[in-house]
């Protein structure tokens, strides 16, 4: 192949030059090199045909993950323009790949730019970050092609054949240089798409998988939009009212909303702006919140629900047991926040107020027994919430008596330095004290747990201040639970699930796990979690130091006694049944000395497949449950809750 010469222009080598400062600060545009960074390369060019098909064009988008973690990526759309770029001189669709942020400059007639990824920074970001990216566009009765390595153009766009068919399609191999992995992980880009689909109402999402001899694939298409994605989040969960509430404004800020109340207790709010899921909320949902609250105490007083005397529903109430996602698009989104995912525009929040306002007011005077049900469970729920505050109050007061707010079972450590501190939460008393003997007190605190914990999926926040087995964790982590939780008290930069390897352990991890979730989120979300990894086995010969095994299979133990020279007939090996059978120096040893123990840290990197996960394994449904866990049986193992 003959490579392309290059006339470097001016603008040619402010090209080079820009594609540059992507390589050597990629985390500037793409967030980070992690497999997180890896797939936002995907969703950069997805995003482009999913643009291509709000604007009405595309119907069906299919993504393939190749032997070897190539992306490939096809649409049926127009197919980007290949005529010449006016300033750049170069093919439309070559300055699409290799000037940054050229995004925006083109389709100008095909309707306007709202998706886009994360940090919105378009295919000449993918190009630079990837070890060759091959564009095949057909358009115009013709196929072309253009190639590129890292960023460098070494084909040129050239019509390659004929065709009476219009889309583009796009593969890339992303640069190993840059990224710390390339293996794509199939749940997050089909968790990604299925999102992607829901909302956009009638758009073809396929994902295929190619890298195992048994490829997996999904198809998503919903032509419920936002309403079959409120079903899907509810689907193991009691609705009150059998259809989800839809409601809707065009404009130039359109806005749609989809809520369905179910029975639970907790709040499940979902806020999109323009496609990305904005985790840390804003404007909009600032909007969304005062317009419900005004609207559910402004029916219930007009229909005599709340009397005169009666004090207003707070929002908290109103919220309980809500299922929402809302969607609205915004032409010049400011992300702020911590990850750059919370609303800034502040016109979006009256907006929203007061088309929830209207539509929503509406939807009520239509709807009264739909109306009536969630209002008793809003009542019910302000009951709840007033037998909470004095639970609470009561265990304010005793605690205060007792003078320390610490509670008696915990082991402190010496350290008052919360980011250099741990507290082990340990199942049983024999595995507390072996714990407290064997830990370091100089950093590590003990608490320990025993009896049956709370199951919070199935309590209200009255049953959990005050209940004796949950108030020692929540005291001795000291930053509150709930809307009152405050990262910036927490006492222990590591919080630590140190429960056996066994069915007992698993369920009591799960049930502290469910309880962090639901009422400590940003300590999951700060990466303050933690799961100690007890050894499975351990061999030992005399003579020969022991070894602890952490696995059930034991092949690669095999395999270090053999390197060592050991034969492994005369090797004893013990299998631990619970943290109970190991004395302190051992726990020390294999569980909890820095230097040699192993932590899984729990992540939350979709708050969607958290909280479906846990509505399965703590709620009240037992078919789904029981086919979770045949299917996800080692879900311990793999943390990503
Ligand atoms: C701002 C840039 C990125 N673009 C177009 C038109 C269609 C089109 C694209 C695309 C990813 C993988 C398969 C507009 C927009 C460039 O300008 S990008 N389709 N698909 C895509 O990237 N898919 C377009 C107006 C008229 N004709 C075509």
């Amino acid at each position: 192949m003959e490579k392309f010469e290059h006339e470097y222009n001016a603008d040619q080598i402010q090209v080079l030059e820009g594609l540059e400062a992507v390589r050597k600060r990629p985390g500037m545009y793409i967030g980070s090199v992690s497999v997180r960074g890896l797939h936002h390369l995907v969703y950069e060019i997805v995003d482009n045909a999913v643009d291509e098909a709000l604007a009405g064009y595309c119907k069906n988008i299919k993504v393939t993950i190749e032997p070897g973690n190539i992306i490939c990526v096809e649409d049926d759309g127009r197919g980007i323009p290949v005529d010449k770029h006016a300033k750049t001189g170069l093919s439309a669709a070559e300055t699409v790949y290799t000037v940054l942020h050229a995004g925006g400059k083109f389709g100008g007639d095909s309707g306007y730019k709202v998706s886009g990824g994360l940090h919105g920074v378009g295919a000449s970001v993918v190009n630079a970050l990837s070890e060759w990216t091959e564009v095949t566009i057909q358009r115009d009765g013709g196929i072309y092609e253009m190639k590129f390595e890292r960023g460098k153009t070494i084909k040129t766009l050239e019509k390659i054949g004929t065709s009476d068919k219009t889309g583009t399609k796009v593969r890339f191999l992303a640069d190993s240089t840059i990224f710390e992995t390339l293996e794509y992980e199939y749940d997050v880009l089909e968790n990604r798409f299925r999102e992607m689909a829901f909302l956009t109402k009638g758009l073809n999402i396929e994902l295929e998988d190619l890298r195992n001899e048994v490829p997996r694939t999904a198809k998503f298409c919903f032509e419920g939009g936002l309403v079959s994605f409120v079903e899907y989040l509810n689907k193991n969960k009691e609705k009150l009212h059998p259809t989800p509430i839809y409601i809707e404004k065009e404009g130039e800020y359109p806005v749609e909303i989809s809520i369905q109340y179910t029975t639970s207790y907790s709040e499940n709010i979902y806020t999109f702006v323009n496609n990305i899921n904005t985790i840390e909320g804003g404007t909009h949902l600032e909007g969304f919140k005062r317009a419900l609250t005004k609207v559910f105490n402004d029916y219930a007083r007009e229909k005599g629900i709340l009397k005169e005397k009666d004090a207003n529903l707070v929002g908290d109430d109103i919220r309980e047991g809500i299922t929402a996602v809302i969607s609205v698009k915004v032409k010049e989104p400011q992300f702020e926040g911590q990850t750059k995912t919370k609303l800034g525009n502040s016109e979006v929040t009256g907006i929203v107020q007061s088309m929830v306002n209207e539509h929503l007011g509406n939807f009520l005077e239509e709807n009264p027994n739909i109306a009536k049900a969630i209002l008793e469970k809003c009542i019910s729920a302000a009951r709840a919430r007033e037998a909470a505050r004095k639970a609470r109050e009561l265990v304010r007061k005793k605690n205060s008596l007792e003078t320390a707010t610490l509670p008696g079972k915990l082991a402190d450590c010496s350290s008052k330095i919360a980011d250099e501190c741990e507290v082990y939460i340990v199942e049983g008393d024999s595995a507390g004290g072996s714990a407290k003997q064997g830990r370091d007190r100089k950093f590590q605190a003990i608490l320990p747990l025993w009896g049956k914990m709370l199951n919070v999926e199935k309590a209200r926040a009255d049953k959990i201040y005050g209940n004796d087995k949950l108030n020692p964790v929540i005291l001795a982590i000291g930053a509150g639970i709930g809307n009152e939780f405050d990262i910036t008290k927490i006492r222990y930069g590591k919080v630590i699930i140190m429960a056996d390897a066994d069915v007992d352990g698993a369920h009591i991890r799960t049930l502290l796990l469910t309880f962090f979730f639901r009422y400590m989120r940003p300590l999951i979300e700060n990466g303050n979690v933690y799961l100690a990894q007890p050894p499975l086995y351990k061999f030992s010969k005399k003579g020969m130091e022991d070894l602890y095994w952490y696995e059930d299979d034991m092949t690669g133990a095999f395999k270090i006694l053999e390197e060592r020279g050991v034969d492994r007939d005369q090797v004893g090996i013990q299998r631990y049944k619970g943290l109970g059978e190991m004395n302190p120096e051992q726990l020390w040893e294999t569980t909890m000395n820095p230097e040699t123990r192993i932590l899984v840290k729990v992540t939350m990197d979709d708050a969607i497949s958290a909280d479906e996960t846990f509505t399965l394994l703590m709620g009240d449904e037992v078919n789904p449950r029981r086919e979770f866990i045949e299917k996800n049986a080692k879900y311990v193992k793999n943390l990503d809750i």
